[in-house]
């Protein structure tokens, strides 16, 4: 029997995928029926037979991001994901609670998390300030802010930098600049869709779901239609509270364990609000995701 190869699922589609080995060659493979599905940056083990390529073992997985259909239920397309990037902009204007959800979905995942404001250049030099000085309160926390431009380039490539081994996604509401980041981060974009769709023999006008990209200088990213939908699936109020990191530190400090820190008498989490040390709209944008 010949010997299992070790690869990474670089396109899936819906019945097989696209796994690239460590060599950057391309095979078109199938699950085995008992596997259950292989996913975008799945890692897998896969055996050359008679029949086609089969995949024989999907390997541990550290992580596995998933989005709503269109019938609302949560489907997973990306795995072994490492760095989520918050894509915002100067236009639209951003919303601080919507940056608070993505970062609660990075905490439950495990994954990074970095800001990039994108479309700096159409603010002035007053405007900038005034927006950097709104995301301060990230940095505090440990989240890196970059800003930048996907029309002129600036920052990119401070960008770039953190793609560096891992496996990144970008995510934002429409209209954030995203897939004109995309344009930078993988300027030979079209030259991997045309060699993906030569391995799987479907022709140039598969549409894939989910698309695993190399960046010329180092680092993944994984990009799929309907990512920028993703959303928090059902968490656990203790979940929701593991995901404001600066309310891991008062854990256990309130008076009832079930503290939801509204106005329950010796709440710690309160006490630090009003000494300053807790980001008023970031206990807000807690309880609003509490609530729903
Ligand atoms: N001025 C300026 N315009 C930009 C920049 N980046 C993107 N745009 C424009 O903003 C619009 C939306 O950009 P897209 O890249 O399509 O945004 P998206 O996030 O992919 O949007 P969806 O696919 O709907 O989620 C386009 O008209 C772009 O040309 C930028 O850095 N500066
Ligand atoms: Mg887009
Ligand atoms: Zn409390």
């Amino acid at each position: 029997m010949a010997e299992t190869i070790t690869g990474r699922v670089v396109a899936s589609y819906s019945l097989d995928c696209v796994v690239e080995d460590a060599d950057g060659g391309l095979h078109r493979c199938l699950p085995r029926r008992r596997l259950g599905r292989p996913y975008c940056g799945d890692y897998v083990r896969f055996r050359d037979e008679a029949g086609g390529k089969v995949i024989e073992e999907i390997l541990p997985r550290r992580n596995l991001l998933a989005r709503p259909n269109y019938r609302g239920q949560l489907r997973p397309f990306a795995a072994n994901v490492d760095l989520l990037v918050v894509v915002i902009a100067v236009q639209p204007p951003f919303e601080r609670g919507l940056i608070d959800r993505y970062l609660v979905l990075a905490e439950h995942l495990e994954l990074e998390a970095l800001i990039w404001l994108n479309k700096l250049d159409l603010a002035a030099p007053a405007q900038r300030e005034a927006l950097l000085q709104q995301l301060r309160i990230y940095q505090r926390l440990g989240y890196p802010v970059l800003a930048g431009s996907s029309l002129t380039g600036e920052g990119v490539a401070a960008l770039k930098a953190r793609f560096q081994d891992k496996t990144g996604i970008l995510v934002g509401q429409s209209g954030v600049g995203k897939s004109s980041l995309i344009q930078h981060l993988v300027p030979d974009r079209a030259l991997r869709i045309g060699s993906l769709s030569e391995a799987t023999g479907l022709g140039r006008h598969t549409t894939t779901e989910t698309t695993l990209y190399h960046l010329p200088d180092g680092g993944d990213l994984i990009d799929s239609p309907g990512i920028r939908t993703l959303r928090l699936g059902h968490l656990e109020p203790e979940q929701i509270e593991h995901g404001f990191v600066e309310l891991r530190a008062f854990q256990g400090e309130c008076r009832f364990a079930n503290c939801r820190h509204r106005d329950e008498p010796g709440c710690a989490v309160q006490a630090a609000l009003q000494r300053g040390e807790i980001d008023p709209l970031r206990l807000a944008s807690f309880h609003e995701l509490l609530a729903e």
